[in-house]
């Protein structure tokens, strides 16, 4: 019991500035009929921003980019998490790779 109490009391104080500071912006980016939208997307500069791709299509697509570095494969009716950024003033082009004809947007970083 001795122990429980300085521990809660660590918890908290640590609780409060970590729910206080807020975290990188969060852009919301939509797959249907495998298209991106919106297909263009503006980000802060030197920033980092959390992507929220959320997948509307039956078939699975893959966020790709080779600008950016990243590559996630988000299944049907899913959502995923894709962390960019810090990134320099500029265009980051990224497409589906399931559907690159289609599926295709960029990131402009200002
Ligand atoms: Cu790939």
């Amino acid at each position: 019991m001795k122990y429980i109490v300085p521990r809660l009391i660590l918890l908290l104080l640590f609780a409060v500035p970590l729910s206080a500071r807020s975290g990188p912006p969060v852009i919301t980016l939509e797959i249907r009929d495998h298209l991106f939208f919106p297909d263009t997307i503006e980000i802060p500069a030197n920033q980092k921003v959390k992507l929220l791709v959320i997948n509307r299509d039956d078939t699975a697509e893959e966020f790709e980019s080779f600008e950016l570095n990243r590559e996630k494969i988000i299944p049907g009716g899913a959502k995923a998490i894709i962390f960019i950024g810090p990134l320099a003033p500029g265009e980051y082009p990224f497409f589906g790779e399931f559907f690159p004809k289609t599926a295709q947007g960029k990131v402009i970083a200002r």
